[in-house]
């Protein structure tokens, strides 16, 4: 019998000729490679459109911004294809449900309002007015506000979202489940805990400046490739980065600059981590509470020999409070249970202290592997607490750096989009528009979708997005969104989500970022904010491709206007010049004055963030450590079976969440498929597989519901024992609804316990 790998290692550095040859592919795939060309120039420049690819932030300094994955974003959205009438007619709902997601997205954009007729199982051309009316009827035959959730995703603009959520609350409802509720979440209520505001300190020139930079849980090669430049000529001047991943990652460990024609033509490719740790899932928290007791100890033999210590005893005299706790906490800390949970060697962690403290300026970054566990935001206030022993806030080169998602994610919050709002916004929309907004919390996704699963909700109203595959628990998901009333979709490509109606639905198209958009006063820009948080202008240059789609922006306000009317105020008005709703969010919005103004300057302008100028919005007045222990077990027991391994759900190279570009993770050397699932060799052989052979996940938790995704292909990979890797979103119905992050309700989706079961289809895989 003959052995086929399973996967072709991927030798070259990350970036390099690899991602060109993959970037120029896609702009010359869709059909007018000359106009995406000429696009791709414009991404992120002062005049042009935002890379709707990721909330990296820009220099404007390079003339070839772009990254290989910002460029299957802006070809994705600008194809010619469309579905039309004729494809629906063609096709029923039912018919499509069996459709891959793939399959889906690939044909094309949406062009024409749909309504769902549940008598054929088709959707059929509506007009806006009919759409907009059917709303109308709903929302207003709801027993409360309540009954409604305003989903959003993050792409949409600061305009846009500004105004859904106004309608909302005018509406009545604080309902605003959105993706960030799923994704960085614990950054923003770990941070805000810490330092009195829930967002990174640093901007993007503090990367020229660190000594040494420690990555944790992110793969940036694939989801922030300009980070990667960054990085690169960070580690090219001697700055140290350390990188926390429980996998192996390509980009994380070479780069070669695809921007750099010189770097291109030699075999030459920088190394960009100086150490490479692979802790358990998980174990972040305890791995750096395995750096601060090995920094403590030297801490305390210097003061015993009369030195100074390591520590910045001013900066935590002047600007912290609870150090002594959390001294208290390290101490009642093991080594072992930190080796145990983290998974990593003592000596290793002790080394990552000496570089650490022989570092004057620290930044720390971090996306899912950290924010996607059940103690997430106890390991974000971790590395918080890290940072704040050594003063590393409040001076350039350094500070805390979640590294956001979707490109406007971070500036949908900025405008309200938030089901906690603080009670200080609530006030000045109250006083500026003279209405009492609604003060309790509203709903976050998971919560949407338990209370649509008891009832309670009658309508689900989408800004983008694609909640049925984005969100965990697929099946409870689904029938939560069949539960509804109404569902209606903002959306550009048909998804998932359109196909898992409530008894009445409608998709109502939309213009992408990259197209030109025509209102009353003219041709229109909007806004968004990046990571460090830059504001800046973005303005669609492509013709759109219908005459009948609209922009997020007046969509909303066609929404707003149909169920509130124009009395209180002009909404139809707002849309027609978007500069108005830029007052009013200058009016409004901390930060924003004359931000019609401030629109102007190239690069977009700086919002500010107090706590990067120790200015700390806590009740202390100060940054607080937090004093948690590390969690005592990482999942409940089920009955008398422990989990052997430990899931998480990713990304693969050629992918924008739940939107598949292709079947391929270059990287990590996969081709032509999806269904994997990574194990180390030693599990595989210990469950008595072979590499390739196929194997059924299966999730072990305490509601006796069944959770199984069947004919996976076991992969042998580097990662660590007990530890396993799979795709988001075909995993996504392992991932139980009840597992959220403390405080957060963030589906955990990177740690879900599992076992893996072998799969009947087992002889596929081998070639006789
Ligand atoms: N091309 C592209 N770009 C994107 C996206 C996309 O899908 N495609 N998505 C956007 C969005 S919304 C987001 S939020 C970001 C996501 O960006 P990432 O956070 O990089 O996304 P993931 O693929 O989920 O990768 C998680 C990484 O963390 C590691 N990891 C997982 N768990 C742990 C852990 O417990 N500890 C440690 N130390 N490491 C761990 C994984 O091995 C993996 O490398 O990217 C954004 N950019
Ligand atoms: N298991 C698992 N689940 C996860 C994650 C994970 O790591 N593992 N990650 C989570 C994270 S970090 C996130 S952010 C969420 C993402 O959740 P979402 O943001 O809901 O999902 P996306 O896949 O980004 O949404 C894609 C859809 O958005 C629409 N779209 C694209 N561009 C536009 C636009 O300009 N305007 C409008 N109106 N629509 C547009 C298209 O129709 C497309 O089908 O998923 C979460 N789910
Ligand atoms: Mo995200």
């Amino acid at each position: 019998m003959k052995f086929k790998p399973a996967i072709k290692p991927y030798t070259g550095a990350a970036g390099g000729w690899g991602s060109l040859e993959a970037t120029t592919r896609y702009v010359l795939d869709s059909k007018q490679a000359l106009k995406n060309i000429r696009n791709l120039l414009r991404v992120n420049k002062s005049k042009g459109f935002d890379c709707p690819g990721c909330a990296w932030g820009d220099d404007n300094s390079s003339t070839f911004s772009f990254c290989e994955n910002g460029a299957k974003a802006v070809s994705w959205e600008a194809t010619r294809k469309s579905v039309d009438e004729a494809f629906f007619a063609q096709n029923s709902v039912t018919r499509l449900y069996a459709q891959s997601d793939y399959f889906l997205e690939y044909q094309g954009r949406l062009t024409q309002p749909l309504r769902y007729n549940p008598e054929t199982d088709h959707y059929e051309v509506v007009s806006w007015q009919q759409a907009f009316a059917l709303i109308a009827r709903h929302l207003k035959a709801l027993d409360n506000p309540d009954q409604l959730e305003l989903y959003t995703s993050g792409r949409a603009s600061n305009e846009a979202s500004y105004l859904y959520q106004l309608f909302g609350r005018m509406f009545g409802t604080n309902n605003f489940p959105d993706c960030s509720n799923m994704c960085h979440e614990a950054s923003g209520t770990g941070l805000k805990q810490s330092i009195g505001i829930g967002k990174g300190t640093i901007r993007l020139n503090d990367f020229e400046q660190a000594d040494a930079i420690l990555v944790f849980g992110q793969n940036p090669g694939t989801n922030h490739p300009r980070m990667l430049h960054s990085l690169r000529h960070a580690a090219d001047r001697g700055c140290r980065i350390v990188t926390f991943n429980t996998l192996r990652e390509r980009g994380l460990e070479r780069f070669a600059d695809p921007q750099n024609p010189l770097e291109l033509l030699t075999p030459k490719s920088g190394r960009i981590s100086s150490r490479y740790l692979q802790p358990n899932l998980g174990g972040d928290m305890a791995a750096v509470r395995g750096i601060v007791k090995a920094l403590l100890e030297t801490h305390r033999q210097r003061l015993s020999q009369g030195e100074q210590g390591l520590f910045d005893d001013q900066f935590i005299a002047t600007h912290t409070n609870g150090i002594d706790d959390y001294l208290a906490a390290v101490d009642a800390t093991s080594w072992q249970q930190i080796v145990d949970q983290s998974g990593l060697l003592e000596q290793q962690l002790r080394e990552v202290a000496d570089i650490y403290r022989q570092a004057e300026r620290v930044i720390c970054t971090w996306a899912m592997g950290i924010t996607q566990h059940k103690h997430s935001v106890s390991t974000v206030r971790e590395i918080t607490n890290l940072q704040l022993l050594f003063g590393q806030l409040g001076k350039p080169g350094s500070g805390l750096c979640p590294v956001r998602g979707h490109s406007n994610v971070q500036g949908n919050r900025t405008m309200g989009i938030d089901e906690k709002p603080s009670q200080a916004m609530l006030d000045r929309l109250a006083r500026h528009y003279g209405f009492n907004p609604p003060r309790e919390a509203g709903h976050s996704t998971v919560q949407a979708l338990e209370a649509m699963l008891r009832g309670e909700v009658k309508v689900l109203l989408a800004l983008g997005g694609n909640l049925a595959a984005a969100a965990p628990d697929t099946w409870r998901t689904e029938q939560a969104l069949r539960c509804c009333a109404l569902t209606v979709h903002i959306s550009t490509k048909l998804n998932r989500s359109h196909l898992i109606t409530g008894r009445e639905a409608l998709i109502l198209p939309t213009l992408g970022r990259t197209e030109r958009d025509t209102q009353a006063s003219g041709n229109q820009y909007v806004t968004v904010e990046d990571s460090f948080s830059m504001v800046h202008a973005s303005e669609g240059v492509n013709p759109p491709i219908s005459t009948e789609q609209r922009s997020e922006t007046a969509i909303v306000a066609g929404i707003a206007s149909a169920v509130l009317g124009n009395d209180k105020l002009d909404w139809q008005q707002l849309a027609g010049d978007y500069s108005l709703i830029r007052d009013h969010i200058a009016a409004t919005v901390p930060g924003f004055t004359d931000f019609n103004q401030r629109c102007e300057q190239p690069g977009g302008f700086y919002l500010g963030n107090a706590a990067a100028e120790l200015r700390f919005a806590t009740a202390s007045g100060k940054a607080e450590f937090c004093h948690a222990a590390l969690p005592e077990v990482l999942f409940p027991q089920v009955g008398d079976e422990a989990a052997p391994f430990t899931l998480q759900t990713l990304r693969s190279h050629d992918q924008y969440n739940t939107t598949i570009y292709g079947l391929d993770d270059r990287y990590r050397g996969v081709y032509g498929q999806r269904e994997v699932v990574f194990v180390h060799p030693e599990d595989l052989a210990a469950l008595g597989l072979a590499d390739g052979d196929k194997v059924d996940i299966e999730t072990l938790w305490n509601d006796g519901v069944t959770r199984r995704v069947s004919g996976f292909k076991a992969i042998s990979y580097d990662i660590p024992r007990g530890n396993l890797a799979a795709y988001y979103p075909e995993t996504n119905p392992l991932v139980p609804l009840s597992s959220y992050g403390d405080e957060t309700h963030t589906p955990t989706s990177k740690s879900v316990p599992v076992k893996l079961v072998p799969s009947l289809a087992v002889e596929d895989n081998r070639i006789m």
